[in-house]
């Protein structure tokens, strides 16, 4: 079937006239397809097909009180949003504690042309060596006097994919097939040595005075839908008794994630834990929103073309809707999520809401020009509209409607880009981060 030769994702890559081709040849499929299967390609780039639609006031409470003082921002509204993205996107982060364990594999003080200290460090989460586990690689400034602010993302493919150096460990955990890097068997291979050097400014970030830290998502739950068993459900999801529909997906489980590897931070005599900027591309900017709103810890949170999701609109139902992203992967959100396929209206809340979540803590979220699926100008507006939010809390909120124009960041106390070029992470991306991170992070 044609949807699954090509996907959405896969059809970003494509040039434009294969594109158009590509998009002819899928309208071909799209039609022939019944309407329960079509339900599930639901996607749209027609500006025009935008439905009218109301936001949700995001200082308006349930009960109908006016959120007007910074007090019942947090006393009442910002707990009872937050439990409505549990409850309607993403489902609760993995309950239960655990007691962390560490161990450093490796250290190389001169790594990065001898710019950083590279450390590679085992996290376990339970008392068993071969139970789950996550790997973080950490970079510092070789020459840092004392902690340093920091930015925390997950990488796709494994941290050797940052660097092509064969000192890195290769991820033992499962990865996707990928014939370019020869990987048959959902192993990593040393094909993928570097493969992500691109979108990993490593040199740029430490040169600037920052820590790196990165870690394979994939490590805390495998990107694939198994029923909610693998990765970290494993330690908490015991029995067989149905899943509830608040039940935290695979985002959870990386927000969750991202905690962990902040509460090892704050032992680490190199890192500043109290300015750690949490980082994201696409399915991982969605997740680094999330781990924003729940976890206040986060000093700072970039959203890279997170798209649907994240920091774009669902009500705009442009590019990627509910309905396609809860089938393309079911084991993202929670269940209950799914009640908004195709029905986002219903939805009692919309993504500017996420992003007000992390007020009054600074938050860039960026685009790029051909990143259609993830819905650039949904993106801006969800930032836009976690405005009033900022205010109330004495923060400068993005200062016009109006979209800024292509390469033009806005930085006030939130940010926002659309860069040119594709659904990617570029050093254009990374530049406006350590620019922003300077003007909040650095003391
Ligand atoms: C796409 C998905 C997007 C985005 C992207 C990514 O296939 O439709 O929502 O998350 O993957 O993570 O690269």
């Amino acid at each position: 079937m044609l949807h699954s030769s090509l996907s959405h994702s896969e059809s970003r890559q494509l040039s434009p006239v294969s594109r158009r081709i590509a998009g002819l040849l899928f309208l071909v499929g799209f039609l022939s397809m019944n309407a329960a299967e079509s339900a599930a390609e639901e996607y749209n780039y027609d500006e025009s097909k935008v439905p009218a639609y109301t936001l949700p006031d995001v200082l308006k409470a349930e009960d109908g009180t006016k959120i007007d003082s910074p007090e019942l921002w947090a006393s009442k509204r910002r707990p009872e949003l937050l439990r409505m993205f549990e409850e309607h996107v993403f489902g609760k982060l993995p309950q239960g504690e655990v007691k962390l364990r560490t161990k450093v594999r490796s250290e190389n003080p001169k790594a990065i042309n001898g710019a950083a200290l590279r450390r590679e460090v085992t996290v376990y989460f339970s008392a068993d060596d071969n139970g789950p586990q996550m790997d973080l690689l950490i970079y510092t400034p070789a020459n840092a006097k004392g902690p340093v602010p920091a930015f925390l993302g997950y990488n796709f493919n494994g941290n050797h994919s940052v660097e092509k150096d064969p000192a890195l460990n290769i991820t033992e955990s499962w990865v996707r097939n990928n014939k370019d890097y020869g990987i048959d068997n959902n192993k990593s291979t040393d094909a993928a040595r570097g493969s992500e050097a691109s979108r990993w400014a490593v040199e740029k970030i430490v040169k600037s005075g920052y820590g790196l830290i990165t870690i394979y998502y994939g490590d805390v739950d495998p990107d694939f839908d198994d029923g909610f068993k693998n990765g970290i459900h494993s330690l908490f999801e015991k029995g067989a008794a149905p899943r509830a529909g608040d039940a935290g997906g695979s985002i959870s489980a990386w927000a969750w994630g991202l905690s962990r590897a902040l509460d090892v931070l704050e032992s680490d005599a190199k890192i500043d834990a109290k300015s750690v900027a949490v980082f994201g591309h696409s399915r991982l900017g969605k997740t680094s929103l999330w781990a924003g709103a729940t976890d206040p810890r986060f000093a700072m949170i970039i959203a890279n073309e997170s798209g649907c999701g994240g920091a774009a609109l669902s009500k705009r139902w442009y590019g990627e809707t509910v309905a396609r992203i809860n089938t393309s992967f079911p084991h993202w959100f929670c269940l209950n999520h799914r009640k908004y396929n195709n029905n986002e209206q219903a939805m009692p809340i919309d993504h500017h809401m996420l992003i007000a979540l992390s007020a009054p803590r600074p938050v860039y979220v960026a685009s790029a020009e051909e990143d259609k699926w993830a819905d650039p100008y949904g993106e801006f507006l969800g930032v836009y509209h976690a405005g009033p939010v900022y205010q109330l809390l004495s923060k400068k909120p993005l200062p016009s409607e109006k979209m800024p124009g292509v390469n033009e960041p806005v930085m006030t106390d939130v940010a926002y880009h659309v860069r040119t070029g594709e659904h990617d992470v570029k050093d254009f991306d990374w530049e406006q981060y350590i620019a922003f991170a300077d003007k909040h992070l650095k003391k």
